[in-house]
């Protein structure tokens, strides 16, 4: 190398150095990571960023994305293999654009993939689609899945074997234009008197193609068992639902949005009421902080993006880091950059 590309590359390397950990995937851009161990390997789930030239807006409609790739890897630190497209737009009859945060489940020989995308009247809903294989390519539902609606499908199954799903975000995720049950266009992005909106969960059905009863509120709540006011930007919900559970505790993860933080609440019951312990991760580089949490080998990883390869807010890429649950059952607060 000549000494100038040898400057640009230790420039680059110590720029690099500020993030806690790098980039798991450098040739195309990757987001909102939901990890799986399924057969003792990892799988991720995440959104396909592009530069598709939308404008930007407090809507994310710049969050243009056509595709999903599903990535595996051996363990934590091994490679990365990219088993290509899993699922395009162009063969999901309802969807016409904005493939945002998905997620996959396994069930009875059967993997289901769940991911929103916007109807051509321009309504978010969250449809499913299936393989025999964890990487895909998955066949979509022809329609979405009934009574959905919004974005961040994450589902959870339970020992007993019970799915759930919990899903929604306010703003762009449009989950406020459904506060009357109907979907109402001029809802503004959320409240500014009140409660706060909540997040939603279904149980899914044993096929796992549809919901199984009502769509519920997924009840946060404070120390003092007081749902949060929507002037709480710092804890309130906002999108990027996650569950995991941790010692026979159910942990409720999400984006507080335009705060930037990864929270958390605890619960007994994966209906919950949660509450509210704190910040698992905090503001990443980008607006968008969307994260997911597994286990493998007996370590707790969280996976989560930022923008350290194009420093654009809609081009993103998935990271990975341990996180660490202390004795009393409280996780350990992750900081995205070397202090
Ligand atoms: O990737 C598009 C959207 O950005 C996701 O659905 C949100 O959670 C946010 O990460």
């Amino acid at each position: 190398a000549t000494t100038a590309e040898q400057n640009t590359s230790a420039s680059a390397d110590s720029a690099d150095a500020k993030y806690l950990s790098q980039p798991l995937v450098r040739d195309m851009y990757t987001a909102d990571p939901s990890a799986h161990v399924f057969n003792g390997k990892i799988y991720i789930y995440p959104s396909h960023d592009i530069d598709a030239g939308t404008p930007e807006n407090d809507n994310g409609d710049h969050f243009d994305m056509r595709d999903y790739h599903v990535f595996s890897m051996d363990s934590v630190n091994g490679k990365v293999t990219d088993h290509g497209v899993a699922l395009d737009v162009k063969d999901v009859k309802w969807a016409a654009r904005q493939m945002w945060a998905p997620d996959a489940a396994y069930k009875n020989g059967k993997y289901y993939f769940y991911f929103p995308a916007k109807d051509p009247q321009n309504v978010f809903r969250i449809g499913v689609a299936t393989s025999t294989s964890p990487t895909g390519p998955f066949k979509p539902e022809p329609t979405p899945i009934a009574g959905s609606y919004s974005i961040d499908p994450a589902v959870y199954t339970d020992e007993d074997g019970t799915s759930y799903m919990y899903f929604g975000g306010i703003w762009g995720g449009q989950l406020q234009r459904w506060a009357t049950g109907k979907y109402d266009s001029t809802a503004a992005p959320e409240p500014t008197t009140g409660n706060a909106l909540l997040p939603k969960m279904a149980k899914m059905r044993a096929d796992m193609l549809g919901f199984d009863g009502p769509v519920k509120d997924v009840q946060l709540l404070d120390k003092n068992g007081k749902p949060f006011p929507a002037s709480d930007h710092e804890r309130r919900f906002f999108e990027a639902a996650w569950v995991h559970k941790y010692n026979g505790k159910y942990y409720f993860s999400y984006s507080t949005g335009d705060t930037h933080n990864i929270a958390y609440a605890i619960g007994d019951s994966p209906a919950g009421p949660f509450t509210y312990q704190g910040v698992i991760l905090k503001p990443v580089q980008g607006w968008t902080n969307h994260h997911s949490i597994v286990e493998s080998n007996g370590k707790w990883y969280l996976f989560y993006h930022d923008t350290q390869l194009s420093n654009k807010t809609y081009l993103r890429n998935i990271k990975v880091t341990e996180l660490t649950h202390n004795p009393d059952g409280t996780i350990q607060t992750i900081n995205p950059l070397k202090s």
